[in-house]
Order: C-alpha cells, then structure tokens, then sequence
C-alpha cells in the first residue's frame, strides 16, 4: 500500500515532512518577491535583498530557529506522528537556465509551498519565483521512496519562468503579477476539504495553474473552487483560509474573501474570524508575518499545534472545541512560514470523502 494517503487538513497525522533551515540563503530579489513585499518594508527589503542575496544566512541568525524546529520535531514525534526530512541543498549558488539567471537560491523551510497530497499521489507544484525553481531537488530521495511504495508521483509543466510569465506593468491591489503566459502554482495556495479544494489566485498561484489542476484533479472526482481574498500581497492560503475540521473553517479577517464559493454559501460549515496576533509591532517583519499566527497545523481533527506566545490564537481554538499544542516558533519565521508551512503531510488515517453534501 502506498505510504502517501491524505485527502484533507485535519484527519490525524501520520507521517509528514518538516523542512529544514541547512543550506539556506537570502532571496534574490525579483519581481515576484517584490509583488508579496509589504508596502512599509519595501525599500528596506530591496536594498537589503539587492546586496544579500544568494550569500548563506548566518549560522548566528539560524541557531534560535532551529532549535524551534528541533522541539517541533519532538512535538509530532511524540503525538506518534513520523516525521521525514528533505535532503540539504546549498541554495547559495546562482540559478542559470537557457534564458535567465538568478543570484541564488531559497531555502527547503516550506515544503508545504512545493508538495501537495492528493490521496496517493504526490505533485511537485511549478512554483512562481526564479529562487525556487530547483526547491523540488531536496525532496527527491524523500519522493522516490514514496513512489517505490506505490505513490502516484506528478510532476506539473515546469515553467520558463521567462519575462513573459510576469507582467510588469502589475498594479498593486489591481492587478496580479504572474501573467498568464504559462500554468504556474504554488501548493501552498490550495485548502484541501476531500474532494473539495480551494485554490487561491494570488501571485504565485495563475488562472493557468488552477485550470491545469481543474483538468488534473477533476476527471478523479475532486471540485476546484477558485477563491480570490483582498490582499495586495496574496501568497499562499494558509494564513487566509484554514479549514480546522469538518464544518469549521477559519478566516482572516484582514482578507475578505471577493466571492464566496458557491459550496460554502449552500453549507453548514461555521466560519469564525481569527483573532489578532500577539506578535509585537516591534517584531522586524511584522507587517509581513502578523498572520502567521493563523498557520497552524492540525496533528487530529482537534488537536492542532500553535504559536506558545498566541493566546488569543489558543483560546479561540479551545473554545471551538479543539485543544491547541503551544510550540515555540518566530524565530521561523524569517525563512517565511510556521507550522503549515514548515510541513506537508503526506499520510493522514481517512479516506476521500465529501464534507459539504
Ligand atoms: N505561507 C505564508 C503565508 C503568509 C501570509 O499569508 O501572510
């Protein structure tokens, strides 16, 4: 039996895999990282981007980090979770392909941004940003074994990734800067409910990358629901709009949904605005990071890890029913995510169901 089987956020955790901070190095800048760049950060970040990049990050800077991941390791071991982890790779070495180059690499902090579950398969996502292009690298071995024991394994079109694929007249809150030259996606962008899935259009996700998983995913039974929020800096859905549990759906309540999906209008499912974080507008990359309070990671369908300095975080998840598993986690934070993005399950118990008939 294939040892990858997950169909949703919640069902409990079996096996997954926790990224790792080896090998890190400081972003390129480029057009896409500038898209998803908080407007107060902007020039700060780009003349610290423009003379960083593809240098390895400090040895210094990643020590407090990897101790948080260390104990989050511990956590999931000890909720009898399996836990993998990516090979390393030195993202401090250029990118060269055929039409263009980049100074450096990223990182393998977020596999949840490169690998997605879809019961027994595994897809490698295209990604947007030139940094990224060869992240899928480090999960390579990981992937393999998977296969040997009987997972599918996709790997969707990989991009040129050329000039056309990003519009650079884009208007910020207008317009989106991923063209639709070409399918690009990120896995990170997509909520899994069973055979429902809520794919947000930001920019790294294009209407090109959710039509190829429409045409995916569709012909097994699954049901794209496009989803756009209100956020000039749309990346990823998991700090936007995070299923807990059958019938309970988080949102953000900086970042309106512009439609809501058919299927949750004609649903049962409870939808609760997520509390404001407690990280301190001191914190240096607080516009950027205040919502990762709300990428928390469901081990059952009530038991879910979260920031230990998240409390309003906690008592709303107690008083939904689910029992929160405080962990330490900001100084992670600077490599882009926390516990959802820090992870891609790749078997939770359960089947393929339908939550919302
Ligand atoms: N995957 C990270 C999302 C961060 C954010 O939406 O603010």
């Amino acid at each position: 039996m294939s040892v990858v089987q997950s169909n949703n956020e919640w069902d409990p955790l079996e096996e997954v895999i926790v990224g790792t901070l080896e090998g890190a190095a400081n972003l390129t800048w480029e057009i896409g990282f500038e898209a998803v760049t908080a407007v107060e950060h902007l020039e700060r970040s780009r003349s610290y981007h423009l003379q960083a990049a593809g240098r390895p990050i400090s040895p210094l800077a990643v020590n407090k980090a990897k101790q948080e991941l260390d104990e989050f390791v511990n956590v999931l071991k000890n909720e009898g979770v399996t836990v993998r982890r990516p090979d390393t790779v030195q993202h401090a070495r250029p990118i060269v392909t055929p039409n263009w180059t980049s100074i450096g690499g990223n990182c393998q902090a977020n596999p949840r941004d490169v690998l997605i579950v879809f019961d027994d398969e595994i897809l490698e996502a295209p990604m947007a940003w030139r940094s990224r292009y060869f992240e899928f690298w480090a999960y390579r071995t990981l992937v393999k074994k998977y296969f040997a024991s009987g997972a599918r394994w996709t790997a969707a079109p990989k991009p040129e990734m050329s000039d056309a694929s990003y519009d650079p007249n884009w208007v910020r809150g207008e317009s989106y800067v991923t063209s639709e030259y070409e399918p690009l996606f990120d896995a990170a962008d997509i909520a899994r409910c069973g055979r429902d899935l809520f794919i947000q259009r930001s920019h790294v996700t294009n209407d090109m990358g959710i039509e190829w998983l429409r045409r995916h995913l569709e012909p097994r039974g699954y049901r794209i629901h496009r989803v756009e929020f209100d956020d000039y800096r749309a990346i990823h859905i998991d700090a936007t709009f995070v299923p807990l549990a059958p019938g309970k759906l988080m949102v953000n309540p900086d970042r309106p949904l512009k439609e809501m999906p058919e299927v949750l209008k004609h649903s049962d499912w409870e939808i609760r605005e997520a509390p404001r974080s407690t990280l301190p507008e001191s914190h240096p990359w607080f516009h950027s990071f205040r919502w990762l309070s709300m990428n928390v990671l469901n081990v059952s369908e009530t038991k879910v890890v979260v920031e230990a300095e998240e409390g309003p975080m906690q008592d709303f998840l107690s008083d939904w029913g689910l029992e929160p598993i405080p962990v330490a986690f900001r100084n992670n934070y600077s490599f882009g995510g926390s516990f959802h993005c820090a992870t891609v399950d790749i078997r939770r118990r359960g089947g393929l169901k339908d939550y919302f008939s």
